[in-house]
């Protein structure tokens, strides 16, 4: 397949001003004619232009009115050229397509009764011919017609302009936008939806109607997202300046969706799974997880459309920023030591590996052959925390008064992520060109500390080194300036004074490969807290001994590196654990010491002590080692968490009384259920291997819960538990929430993930379940999605979840590719585990190779997994 690079880009030779649709909503053959009006840029003539489209079939097409002649355009699987075109002129267009079979998701389908769109990055060539492209900006109008029995709401982009009746019971509704957009941007609705509606008041005094589209029995279960989007609004003017522009904001809620969502000017389309949540149905995860991406979809608004891109490899120019963006504001809803923990394990969790393996790429790339394959977690997250570091740099008023330029000259523009950094150099008067390198380079740098205390001389002397391991296609590595935010604490647990000025945190910037900082006046010994608050996106490698170690996590005043040296421990006692499987494990003094001290820590933010108590992931530790030993790593993860529950019962038992409480919505209310539903788990693995009357109390949870996330952290905990019999609680939940396709996506995925013994059997029966549906996404990565962070099942030693996991991939390509491309993901990996796991990932790779009809997208991960 053709790879398409950034150096190749060309602006276009015809600007589109404006472009007018007019519909014919059928599932089966839907009509699009489209009028276009063309407008050369320069005074030269080209010889053709060439218009996107896939999967059309052309009805009719006209010149300023004319039918056109045959041989003034052709017509091929990517789309429609029209030769020797005039300088400006009209062109109409008529096609055919078939919304009901369109099972990719992109472009207009049919589903679960239904119309809906997904034009980005490229769906809109699947609705008609047009220069599909993020460049070329037109105002949009768009008349839809559909039945009014099926389709009693017609919604587009913008303000609805007019409406009205056509022949035997079906209706029409215009819709104008005034802004022109990318095609990305464009979305049409038709559907029987009923709307709870609200208004915002804007700093300027406007009302703007707020409307969440969702099946009528679902609106009462909108209120989260409505008073997200709310919060997100009024959190936009005051830390941006940011004000919404139309009169109406919509929001559109569907199950059958590729991802979570999509900023479409004024009418947002959102996996259900954002937008519905009720006590009884959603966990506070999902009410969470709702906040944020209604937040970062409402963000978008203008980074991405009131300021858009010039071309697909500055995608992470809205992504990386509109993800600091809704972290941020996340972080000042929430907590936010909280809110950033979080934030890393993702990216620990996700970008890392990444970065680290044959997909790696830069948070700008260089080259794509399917862009729907680059809406990764460098693009968003690592581009995030690029974001982040700039805003280290520049500091918080530095940082507003660059997006404030970056929006006063690039409003209306699609520009690049070079823009975007001169706009903050030019704000600030100052020079990133250092910087850049980091968009540039894939690849996650190790920075290596090193500290030595003069007890006589009083100093403290610091030096860091970094270097960042070759990725393919990038041998060699430049240095990256690195942002280190630091603290020395001494021996009472105190931030000595760093400099004259008595500062007591600073930001060390890491540009060289090696630099070296004395610290002097430093009367007592102090250990290094490093990169506070996560300041840049790097592994650290800070040799603390065990006792140092400790002692930050008890007095360390920043709470991810507080975090951060308890989950330190942890991991050094997992890795010893993989080195002795099956012996009885060593429960390291150190760390008990830690958890003890969180244990005791009434005082302290109930879901930050949740954090501080929990183990890295069997993925985080994997990523650790030089071969991943997943049975090891399962075993020892296994064997701790059991230590450290049955070494702290009492504890943990108690806890589990006292944090009983009301069903409330408010911070506290949450993070005292996370930390009781934690002891629960605890209380649960301390007789994981007798099975002893603490499944009782996850039984009784899960009989008396009045909310699903303490339901469902019982019922999980009993589903997965490796000798319960919870065949009676799978009915009951099933029996219960059958009606609740998100409540059911999590009954198939906690099985999905269970690592029992009969697990890869048990999931071949998930599949052929009457609930599971192939052409719904929620529920394909329920089941798939899941089933490859079963660690012992998926990498089974004889390959068997690795060839089972290849046929599934192969069948729903036919399907939908953009899902089986990113559900292959994990395959990639290959050259972390061991021989034996190695052939047999290799070899369902083959098998996905050699599929007959194999996707764009998917051949793309399959040759850069496997070159
Ligand atoms: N911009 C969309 C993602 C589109 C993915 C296309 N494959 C959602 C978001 O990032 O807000
Ligand atoms: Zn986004």
């Amino acid at each position: 397949t053709p790879l398409i690079h950034r150096s190749d880009y060309q602006p276009l030779a015809y600007r589109i001003t404006e472009i007018a649709l007019d519909v014919h909503l059928d599932p089966e053959n839907t009509e699009v004619s489209a009028r276009l009006h063309f407008l050369r840029q320069n005074p030269e003539p080209v010889k053709e232009i060439h218009l996107d489209g896939e999967g059309l079939e052309l009805l009719e097409i006209r010149r300023d009115g004319q039918l056109l002649s045959e041989n003034s355009y052709v017509v091929n699987g990517a789309g429609l050229t029209l030769l020797n075109p005039e300088a400006d002129f009209v062109l109409e267009t008529r096609v055919r397509i078939h919304p009901a079979a369109n099972s990719a998701l992109s472009g207009l389908y049919h589903a679960g009764g239904q119309f809906l769109t997904q034009c980005e990055a490229e769906g809109f060539r699947r609705i008609t011919y047009y220069q599909d492209r993020p460049d070329c900006l037109a105002k949009f109008t768009v008349t839809l017609h559909g039945p009014k029995d099926t389709c009693p709401v017609l919604l587009a982009n913008g303000n609805c302009v007019a409406q009205g009746e056509d022949a035997q019971g079906f209706h029409w509704a215009r819709w104008e936008d005034p802004y022109p957009k990318p095609a990305y941007l464009f979305a049409m609705v038709g559907g029987d939806l009923a709307a709870m509606r609200d208004t915002f008041t804007t700093q300027s005094g406007r009302q703007v109607a707020l409307e969440i589209y969702v099946a009528e029995r679902d609106l009462g279960a909108c209120s989260q997202a409505m008073e997200s989007l709310k919060r997100a609004m009024r959190w936009d003017e005051e830390v941006y300046g940011r004000e919404y522009d139309l009169d109406r904001y919509m929001i559109v809620a569907t199950d059958s969706f590729n991802m979570g969502a999509m900023e479409n000017k004024g009418l947002n389309i959102f996996n259900s799974k954002y937008v519905l949540a009720s006590p009884e149905t959603a966990t506070d995860t999902d009410y969470q997880g709702i906040e944020s991406v209604i937040a970062h979809e409402y963000f978008h608004n203008w980074t991405g459309n009131r300021v858009t891109l010039r071309d697909w490899f500055q995608l992470s120019l809205k992504e990386g920023l509109t993800v600091f963006r809704d972290q941020e504001f996340s972080a000042d809803m929430n907590s936010r030591g909280v809110q950033r923990i979080g934030d890393v394990r993702r990216l620990r969790a996700a970008q890392f590996p990444e970065d680290a393996g044959p997909l790696a790429h830069p948070v700008r790339p260089d080259a794509y052959s399917e862009i729907n394959n680059f809406y990764t977690a460098t693009v968003y997250e690592k581009g995030a925390e690029l974001v982040r570091m700039l805003h280290t740099l520049l500091g918080k008023e530095g940082f507003r008064r660059g997006t404030d330029l970056y929006f006063e000259r690039h409003d209306g523009h699609a520009v690049t992520i070079e823009d975007f950094v001169e706009a903050l150099e030019d704000a600030n008067h100052t020079d990133l060109s250092r910087f850049r390198t980091w968009y540039a380079q894939a690849g996650t740098p190790l920075v290596k500390a090193q500290g030595v205390y003069d007890p006589k001389a009083h100093t403290y002397t610091l030096t860091l080194s970094q270097s960042t391991p070759a990725t393919p296609g990038q041998a060699h590595k430049e240095p990256v300036p690195i942002p280190v935010r630091m603290a020395l604490i001494n021996t009472q647990g105190e931030k000595t004074a760093l400099d004259s000025r008595g500062d007591r945190e600073k930001v060390l910037v890491l540009e060289e490969a090696t630099q070296t900082w004395t610290f002097t006046e430093q009367p007592d010994p102090v250990i290094p807290s490093l990169l506070r608050g996560f300041s840049a996106p790097v592994r650290l490698e800070n040799p603390l001994d065990d006792q140092s170690r400790s002692f930050l996590a008890c007095v360390d005043d920043d709470p991810f590196n507080r975090w951060e040296s308890t989950q330190e421990l942890a991991l050094q006692a997992l890795l010893a654990g993989t080195q002795n499987p099956g012996t009885v494990q060593h429960f390291p003094d150190a760390l008990e010491r830690a958890l003890a001290a969180t244990l005791q820590d009434g005082a302290m933010d109930p879901a930050f002590r949740a954090e501080l108590l929990s183990l890295p992931s069997e993925d985080y530790v994997g990523e650790q080692m030089a071969v991943i030993a997943v049975d090891a790593i399962h075993q020892a993860r296994d064997a701790l968490l059991s230590q450290i529950g049955h070494h702290f019962h009492d504890t943990w038992l108690n806890l589990y009384h006292d944090l009983a409480g009301a069903y409330a919505r408010d911070g506290l209310s949450i993070g005292r259920r996370r930390l009781r539903n934690m002891a629960l788990s605890y209380l649960v693995y301390s007789d994981r291997h007798r099975e002893d009357d603490m499944t009782l109390h996850a039984r009784q949870q899960y009989v008396q819960a009045d909310n699903m996330t303490d339901r469902l952290a019982a019922f999980q905990l009993l589903v997965q538990h490796p000798l319960h019999d919870a065949e009676d609680i799978l009915m009951d939940f099933y029996q219960k929430w059958q009606d609740y396709p998100l409540v059911i996506d999590k009954w198939f995925a906690i099985q999905a993930m269970a690592p029992r013994a009969d697990a890869l059997r048990h999931v071949q029966h998930l599949l052929v379940h009457s609930a599971f549906d192939w052409k719904v996404p929620n529920r394909v990565r329920a089941v798939l999605g899941a089933f490859t962070v079963n660690h012992t099942v998926f990498h089974a030693a004889d390959g068997s979840g690795y060839a089972f996991f290849a046929e599934q991939i192969r069948r729903l390509d036919d399907i939908n590719p953009q899902t089986a491309a990113r559900l292959a993901t994990p395959l990639s990996r290959w050259q972390r585990y061991d021989e034996v796991r190695q052939k047999a990932m290799i070899q369902a790779l083959q098998l996905l190779a050699a599929k007959p009809h194999l996707s764009r997208d998917l051949a793309e991960v399959i040759q850069r997994a496997y070159p």
